[in-house]
C-alpha cells in the first residue's frame, strides 16, 4: 500500500515538472498553483492517503508529503521571480540618459593639512595622542610652568567651566598626561581643538586647531629640533622653503624660538618673513611636574595653529571661512 502511494507522489512531481515548463505568464502560473496546491490540487489531495495508513507508517508518508509540498512551493516562488524579472526587462530603459548627479563629500581643508602634518611626523616615529577638551588648571597651566598671574589664565582669555574645569587653551595637557602615563623615550604628536576667548576677526576664532609635538629622550638637542622643523617646513611649503629661528619666550620651554618662513609674493615681487610655529627645549620645571628627572632626560617641543598653516599654504585671508560650511569655499581644496 505505502509503496504505491510513494509511487503516486513521484508521479505528481514528474507531472508538475512537465506542466511548469510551459509557464510564461502570471495566469498560467496561478493555474499551475491551483492544479497542485489548490484546495482540490494533487498535493492537497495526496494528504488524504494519511488517513488510510496504519499509525506506524504515517510518519514516513508525512515526511515525503512535506518534502513534495515544499519543493513545489519553492519552484512556484522561483517561477514567480523569473516572471517578475522578465516584466522588469520589458520596461524600456533609455541607457543613454545622463546619470543622476549627486554631491560627493570632501575632507575639510583643516583636516587635509592635519593629515599631511601627521604623515610627516609619523614617518619619523611619532605617535598621535588625543586627549580631552575640558581640562583642569593643573594640566592646562600649572604643569606647564605657567604662573598663577599669567595673562592667559585671565577670565577674559580662558573659558572657565563649572567644577574647576576649563576648555583647554592649547593641546599641551595631552603631552602632560602622556608623560604621566609613560616613561621616556617619547615622540608624540597632539592634534586637536583648542579654545580661547577671542573676538572673532580675520585671524582669530574662539575655537581653533593646534598640533603640538614633543620628544623626550636622554640626548636630545636644539640642533635636532631645527633639523626636524626644517624638513617639516619643506614638506608642507615646498623643497626650496627657507626658514629662520627667532628667539622668543614660552613658560614651558627654555630656550624658546619662533620659526618664520620666507614668503615670496608672486604678485608684489617681494618677500617677507611669516611666523609658522613656536618651539623650544622643554623647561626642567615641566619635567618635575611629571616626575621625570631633568638631570637624566631632556626634550624639545613645538606647537602650531593648523588654521594658520592652512591659511598660508592655501592663501586664505579670513579664518572664519573655515567654519562657515560654505560648499563653494570647501570645494576649492
Ligand atoms: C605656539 C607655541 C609651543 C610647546 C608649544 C610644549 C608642551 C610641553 C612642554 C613644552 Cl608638554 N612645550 N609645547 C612648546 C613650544 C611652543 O607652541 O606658538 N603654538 C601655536
Amino acid at each position: 500500500m505505502i509503496s504505491e502511494i510513494i509511487q503516486e507522489l513521484d508521479h505528481i512531481k514528474a507531472n508538475f515538472e512537465t506542466d511548469s515548463k510551459g509557464v510564461d505568464n502570471d495566469k498560467d502560473l496561478e493555474n499551475l498553483r491551483i492544479k497542485y496546491m489548490g484546495r482540490k490540487g494533487s498535493v492537497t489531495d495526496a494528504f488524504k492517503y494519511m488517513g488510510k495508513l496504519p499509525n506506524e507508517q504515517k510518519p514516513i508518508l508525512g515526511q515525503k508529503l512535506n518534502v513534495l509540498k515544499t519543493e513545489i512551493q519553492d519552484r512556484l516562488a522561483c517561477i514567480k521571480q523569473e516572471l517578475e524579472g522578465q516584466t522588469r526587462q520589458k520596461i524600456n530603459i533609455d541607457v543613454t540618459l545622463p546619470g543622476q548627479f549627486f554631491f560627493l563629500g570632501k575632507i575639510h581643508p583643516i583636516m587635509q593639512i592635519l593629515d599631511e602634518i601627521k604623515a610627516f611626523f609619523m614617518g619619523l616615529g611619532f605617535t598621535v595622542e588625543l586627549g580631552q577638551e575640558a581640562e583642569n588648571d593643573f594640566y592646562n597651566f600649572e604643569a606647564l610652568n605657567i604662573p598663577p598671574d599669567h595673562p592667559s589664565r585671565d577670565m577674559q582669555d580662558t573659558f572657565y567651566l563649572p567644577n574647576d574645569l576649563l576648555l583647554r587653551t592649547h593641546t599641551s595637557p595631552v603631552q602632560i598626561r602622556t608623560m604621566e602615563k609613560q616613561q621616556p623615550p617619547i615622540r608624540m604628536l597632539a592634534p586637536g581643538r583648542c579654545f580661547r576667548k577671542d573676538t572673532p576677526d580675520a585671524t582669530h576664532s574662539p575655537m581653533f586647531h593646534q598640533v603640538e609635538g614633543l620628544v623626550v629622550d636622554r640626548n636630545t638637542s636644539f640642533a635636532e629640533l631645527k633639523g626636524i622643523l626644517l624638513a617639516f617646513s619643506r614638506k608642507i611649503f615646498g623643497p626650496e622653503t627657507k626658514i629662520r629661528f627667532r628667539p622668543s619666550f614660552f613658560p614651558f620651554t627654555e630656550p624658546s624660538a619662533e620659526v618664520d618662513i620666507w614668503w615670496e609674493d608672486e604678485k608684489q615681487g617681494r618677500g617677507k618673513w611669516l611666523e609658522i610655529l613656536g618651539c623650544g627645549m622643554v623647561d626642567p620645571a615641566v619635567f618635575e611636574a611629571v616626575n621625570y628627572d631633568p638631570e637624566v632626560y631632556s626634550g624639545y617641543a613645538f606647537g602650531m595653529g593648523i588654521e594658520r598653516i592652512a591659511m598660508l599654504k592655501y592663501k586664505i585671508s579670513d579664518i572664519r571661512t573655515f567654519y562657515n560650511n560654505d560648499i563653494r569655499f570647501l570645494n576649492q581644496f
